[in-house]
């Protein structure tokens, strides 16, 4: 097999601690995995050619574990890390499974739920600085409601903001060189959940104190349960400086998130993606946050784990082929594709001169440019054939 497919430590491959270990317990049922042990993930992982493990607070150390007990799990794991050269880049708080945060963590109505939380950030914030983390995560699973009547949503936004402009100052205040991710997702376990999309996520964090130090970490999966494309939502993250992380898995449409390996959904939408990703100047891990299906036993969990990496490196030799392309080029060329990167004005123009200049539009034959062919088709299928093999 073709060396650019065997994953390194040079790819940036990393899981959460919480992808591999899920136990598989659903709605429905009961586990049908034995729990797996943290040590064991980091050596499993790293043999596979990961980069890094990520995890939260509970994830590492059982919730309610004594000082005594999380002392022992954090050596092991740190000799884990150490034995085998993996990173820790980002690390998250578990504020959604206790039944304390049923109705929120920073955002619930009470107050003590909320300062409770906050010191539970705080917590892990110093293993993630101790650790080397340069990320933490914010995934408000329970920031929301099912009902309107029930939360102040305007008030909810200000404990938001409270909250992480806080947690931003303990960071600066205690040296921690590490910036927030914010998890947007439209709903599960809420049945609607604050910050739903990327674009929500953005509008807020622009109103942050900290702004400068707060980030999105969007998942594949999430966007395209709200109907959106996850393609365009990276490429505005981008634009605005802000994907700092990102959670890659697959799903399949407007349904529960599936978490899914990685283009094992819209596999088209996931060859743009590793095309953006590639060259668009995102240069942090390529973190899959998925679930291995229900149906496995550890064999498939490791082999879905492979299978995350491999499709990765797949579909960016693909993009890289379809890039090259001469007739792609042409193609591109004739569908305008460049030109887009034309400012609209002259140079030194302003709206004096556009207003001026007859052939903008008393002379602009507004029906043949209607009427003028795009190629977006043409495009299209060269990237399906791309990413089929057939070129
Ligand atoms: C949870 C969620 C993920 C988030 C994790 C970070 S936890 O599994 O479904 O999308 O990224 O808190
Ligand atoms: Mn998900
Ligand atoms: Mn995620």
């Amino acid at each position: 097999m073709s060396d650019t497919l065997t994953p390194t430590p040079e790819d940036k491959f990393t899981f959460g601690l919480w992808t591999v270990g899920w136990t598989a317990r659903d709605p429905f049922g009961e586990a049908t995995r034995a729990p797996l042990d943290a040590v064991e993930a980091v050596h499993k992982l790293a043999g596979l050619g990961a980069y890094g493990i990520t995890f939260h607070d509970d994830d590492l150390v059982p919730f309610g574990a004594d000082d005594a007990d999380r002392d022992k799990r954090i050596a092991a794991f740190k000799k884990a890390l150490d034995e085998t050269g993996m990173v820790v880049p980002m690390a998250t708080t578990n504020l959604f499974t206790h039944p304390v945060f049923k109705e929120g963590g920073l955002t619930a109505n009470d107050r003590s739920v909320r300062r409770y939380a906050m010191r539970k950030v705080m917590r892990n914030l110093d293993l993630a600085a101790e650790l080397g983390a340069k990320t933490y995560v914010f995934w408000g699973g329970r920031e929301g409601s099912e009902t309107e009547a029930s939360k102040d949503v305007r008030a909810a936004l200000d404990r938001f903001r409270e909250g992480l402009d806080t947690l931003a100052e303990y960071c600066i205040d205690n040296g921690y060189d590490i910036r927030f991710a914010l998890e947007p997702k439209p709903n599960e376990p809420r049945g609607d959940i604050l910050l739903p999309t990327v674009g929500h996520a953005l509008a807020f964090i622009s109103s942050l104190e900290h702004s400068d130090r707060v980030g999105l970490n969007p998942e594949v999966g999430h966007e395209q349960m709200a109907g959106l494309n996850f393609v365009h939502g990276i490429a505005q993250a981008l634009w605005h400086g802000k994907l700092f992380h990102i959670d890659l898995n697959g799903q399949r449409g407007i349904k529960y998130d599936q978490d899914l390996v990685f283009g094992h959904g819209d596999v088209l939408n996931a060859f743009f993606l590793v095309d953006l990703l590639e060259t668009g100047g995102y240069d942090g891990p390529r973190h899959f946050d998925y679930k291995p299906l229900r149906t496995e036993s550890y064999e498939g969990v490791w082999e879905s784990a492979a299978a995350n990496m491999r499709t990765y490196l797949l579909l960016k030799q693909r993009a890289a082929a379809f890039r090259a392309d001469p007739e792609v080029q042409e193609a591109l060329e004739a569908a305008g594709v460049p030109e887009l990167s034309t400012p609209t004005l002259g140079e030194g123009e302003s709206w004096r001169e556009l207003r001026e200049d007859r052939s903008a539009f008393e002379e602009f034959d507004a029906d043949a440019a209607g009427a003028r062919p795009v190629g977006a088709i043409r495009l299209e299928q060269l990237a399906v054939e791309h990413l089929l093999g057939a070129r």
